[in-house]
């Protein structure tokens, strides 16, 4: 293999050495493929991970020894038409910019060159371990912040390793701004997890509450909501952005950006109005009626047309064709929630099919189930295996008590996004990370500073990600989907699907055997089942009466595993509270349109809504900073799949040929993006997917075209996301 020793590189080097070395390594395989070519075809079998979506699709893949020569779809899998971004992979598994060794670095943190040299596996745990055991010693466990980024498949570990290390600050990703901040609305409104579901045979009509699922969800939902189409079923979309979604709906509802706490106002008060709500439903399910239709009263059309640009009679006519029903809804997993008022915005779409009744409903949204002690918004996860109640009654510890007391009072996961501050204070000292990215955050630097500041801090990736890694003390080569075993995938609730890895390339391990075996040498090896990845997926199948190797055996096929059937109105059965009782999951039992849970915590009680940021003169264009495109996935397919970098090789913005035209703007023109906080550039779209006055953008670009500098570090109150879709920019063409 490669000769690589690795001493005495300097970042540089790395940059320019990990190619070319690991280059040697890849090709080694490759070579060493094709010099067996006698030997014949097999199939494999694993799960995309491209997306972070979750459920994930089945990857069929053909390989000769050890190397994967072609990728498919896995026809038996849930999840079975991959999309680009899942076929793109194997360039992403071969790409010569892998990390494929441990790495330390010799120079001090904050030189312009890291020194990273390669280490071995075993000093490398060691190092963490001691460094670990002693900030444990003493500052205490809590000390130390167990971070995962977007990735969902390292989570169930490195949550297990928080626990065991003894630290409750544990967060991921969907805690700084992703899934849990729609999650939290939809928790207080309903009890628990409810972010609604596709159209069945006997759904009527779909509401589209801010998801551009043609984009941004697998193939499956737009072959869904295409048929729906077909049939009839009346879909209105409620989309700032003319979307291919927004295409197909009978009524396309455009709200400005950060105003749709208004349109549900608006909506609900000609269901109450009109008597088309669901009296019988509300007097026995929901709490807090006449609080919100009250509310509700002051929001005529005219009104709701003056505040979000909806034009009256459309609010009128969506509110009348939805209320035929039966409806189901699908609710965005984040896009409402990137407002400094975005839980209340997103709460006040939910309330729509609340007081309908639309609720677990046969042709409406189902509540999700899944095998014994599953939790669905935290894939891969069971309660046992994370000890989910030490998690519990941990929270009034955390330290974003004072920050977000509602988030503290519902979410299980820390809320990391004052980490600048707890850096600052002493009161975080040590970082493990498992798939991060620091340009995640609004301002990313202060984010890098605190990284840096840490008295000790480990990650593990795909790749040296240099504005993530650069000040990190160790970085580990983290094992891909298709060289891991680990996690398993769980499908629809009760099938299970698992993977025949390749071995991986260089050192590269995957990351439940590093959680594991960091955690057998700071604790007892028995919690981290003998550093055994096997075992500890183990564990959850056993439980629902199946093994790995057994799933393995039925290969192709999945593995229908023990868990509850699927069925309607759970709501009266008492299948939805944690006491069993009939009713949701909330203080009062009921749904509630009036939070108890707000209440508590002196943050107003309906969602009220709130004028989002204005444009100035000076900022005259709102700019929605991370719509999603059908060939990026966040930072990731930038040059991890050079095929998908070719369709856009640098920041591309969508801007409305009215606002183009006024300021001299034409197609494939290069932009300056700008505020009081910073400036990015951009290559200009012309298009009328953009309203006027409102821009859309993807972000993750590095360097000059970072966008995250133009996003204030504010926070909405309920859940502490910033306001990435709520800021305001000019836009000029660049000289
Ligand atoms: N302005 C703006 N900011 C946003 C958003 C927005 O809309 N606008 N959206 C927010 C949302 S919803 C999200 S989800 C985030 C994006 O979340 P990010 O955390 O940026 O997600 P990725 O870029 O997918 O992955 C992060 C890192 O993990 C590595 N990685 C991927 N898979 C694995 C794995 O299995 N194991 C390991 N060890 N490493 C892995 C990748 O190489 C990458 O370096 O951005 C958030 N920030
Ligand atoms: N191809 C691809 N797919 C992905 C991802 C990816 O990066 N690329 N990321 C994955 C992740 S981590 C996530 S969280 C999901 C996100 O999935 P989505 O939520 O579907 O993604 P977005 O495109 O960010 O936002 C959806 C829509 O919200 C609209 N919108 C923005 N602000 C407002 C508002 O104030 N009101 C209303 N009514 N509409 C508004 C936007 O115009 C946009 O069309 O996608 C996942 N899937
Ligand atoms: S939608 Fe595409 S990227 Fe996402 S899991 Fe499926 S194939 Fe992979
Ligand atoms: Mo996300």
């Amino acid at each position: 293999m490669s000769n690589q020793k690795g001493v005495g590189l300097t970042r540089r080097t790395i940059l320019k050495s990990i190619p070319a070395l690991s280059a040697v390594s890849a090709a080694g395989q490759f070579f060493t493929g094709s010099a067996q070519a006698q030997e014949g075809l097999e199939f494999g079998y694993t799960i995309c991970d491209n997306c972070n979506q979750m459920p994930m699709c089945g990857i069929r893949f053909q390989k000769q020894g050890n190397t994967v020569v072609s990728v498919g779809n896995w026809k038996e899998h849930n999840g079975k038409l991959l999309c680009n971004k899942g076929l793109a992979t194997l360039q992403r598994l071969y790409n010569p910019n892998r990390l494929l060794y441990p790495m330390k670095r010799t120079n001090p943190k904050g030189s312009e060159d890291p020194g990273f040299v390669r280490i071995s596996w075993e000093e490398a745990l060691a190092t963490i371990a001691s460094n670990l055991k002693a900030i444990k010693e003493k500052y205490g466990p809590e000390k130390i912040l167990v971070f995962c980024g977007d990735p969902k498949e390292p989570r169930p570990a490195a949550m297990r390793l928080a626990r065991y290390l003894g630290t409750y600050h544990y967060a991921t990703e969907s805690s700084v701004a992703c899934r849990k901040g729609s999650l939290l609305a939809e928790q207080l409104v309903y009890g628990s997890e409810y972010s609604g579901g596709g159209c069945g045979p006997k759904t009527k009509s779909y509401m589209v509450m801010a998801t551009n699922g043609a984009w941004s969800k697998p193939h499956g939902w737009w072959n869904m909501i295409n048929a729906a189409k077909k049939r009839g079923v009346n879909i209105i979309v409620i989309d700032s952005r003319r979307t291919k979604t927004a295409e197909l709906a009978t009524v396309h509802l455009q709200p400005r950006q950060g105003t749709d706490a208004a349109l549900g106002a608006g909506i609900c008060r000609v269901l109450f109005e009109e008597g088309l709500y669901n009296k019988e439903f509300c007097d026995k399910w929901v709490h807090g009626v006449e609080e919100y239709r009250n509310y509700c009263k002051d929001f005529t059309p005219e009104k709701t047309e003056e505040l979000t640009g909806v034009p009256a009679e459309l609010v009128v006519k969506a509110a009348r064709l939805y209320a035929q029903g039966p409806g189901s809804f699908a609710l965005t997993s984040q896009s409402l929630s990137h407002s400094t008022n975005g839980v209340n915005n997103a709460r006040a779409l939910l309330n729509i099919p609340a007081i309908l009744g639309f609720v677990d409903i046969p042709g409406g949204a189902l509540f999700g189930v899944g095998p014994k002690g599953y939790i669905v918004h935290d894939n891969g996860l069971t309660e046992d295996f994370v000890d989910y109640k030490w998690f519990k009654e941990h929270k009034k510890d955390r330290l974003d008590k004072d920050f977000v007391p509602v988030w503290n009072h519902t979410q299980v996961q820390f809320n990391p996004n004052q980490l600048p501050e707890h850096v600052k204070n002493g009161k975080i000292r040590a970082f493990c990370g498992f798939g991060y990215n620091v340009m995640i955050w609004p301002q990313p630097d202060q984010y890098a500073e605190a990284i840096k500041n840490m008295d000790f801090s480990f990650a593990t990736d795909y790749f040296y990600r240099d504005i993530s890694h650069r000040d990190l003390d160790i970085i580990l080569p983290a094992a891909m989907n298709f060289e891991r075993y680990a996690p398993f995938g769980n499908h629809g609730g009760n099938m299970v699907s698992v993977r025949t890895p390749t071995k991986p390339m260089g050192e590269a391990k995957e990351d439940w055997w590093i959680a594991l075996q960091i955690g057998c040498l700071v604790d007892d090896p028995k919690h981290f089942f003998d550093g055994d990845v096997l075992k500890a997926c183990d564990s959850m199948l056993k439980e629902w009466g199946t093994t790995y190797a057994d799933c393995q055996k039925n290969l192709p096929n999945m593995t229908k595993v023990e868990g509850p059937k699927q069925q309607p109105l759970k709501y009266e059965k008492g299948l939805l509270r944690h006491d069993g009782q009939p009713g949701f999951d909330t203080p009062t039992g009921k749904i509630e349109l009036s939070s108890s849970i707000t209440k508590m915590h002196n943050l107003g009680t309906i969602p009220i809504y709130v004028e989002p940021f204005q444009p100035t003169q000076e900022y005259p264009i709102k700019l929605i900073n991370g719509t999603r495109k059908p060939y990026i996935t966040h930072s990731k397919t930038r040059t991890d799949s050079p095929y998908l970098l070719e369709i856009e090789p640098m920041s591309t913005i969508d801007i409305n040929p009215k606002d183009a035209e006024a300021r001299g703007i034409k197609e494939g023109d290069k932009v300056l993006i700008k505020n009081q906080y910073g400036q990015a550039r951009a290559q200009a779209r012309v298009s009328i997917i953009a309203p006027p006055g409102t821009a859309g953008m993807q972000y993750g670009w590095r360097g000059d075209q970072n966008s995250q500098v133009l996003i204030p570090r504010v926070w909405d109150k309920l859940s502490g996301y910033a306001p990435y879709f709520e800021t305001t920019v000019q836009i000029t063409k660049e000289a």
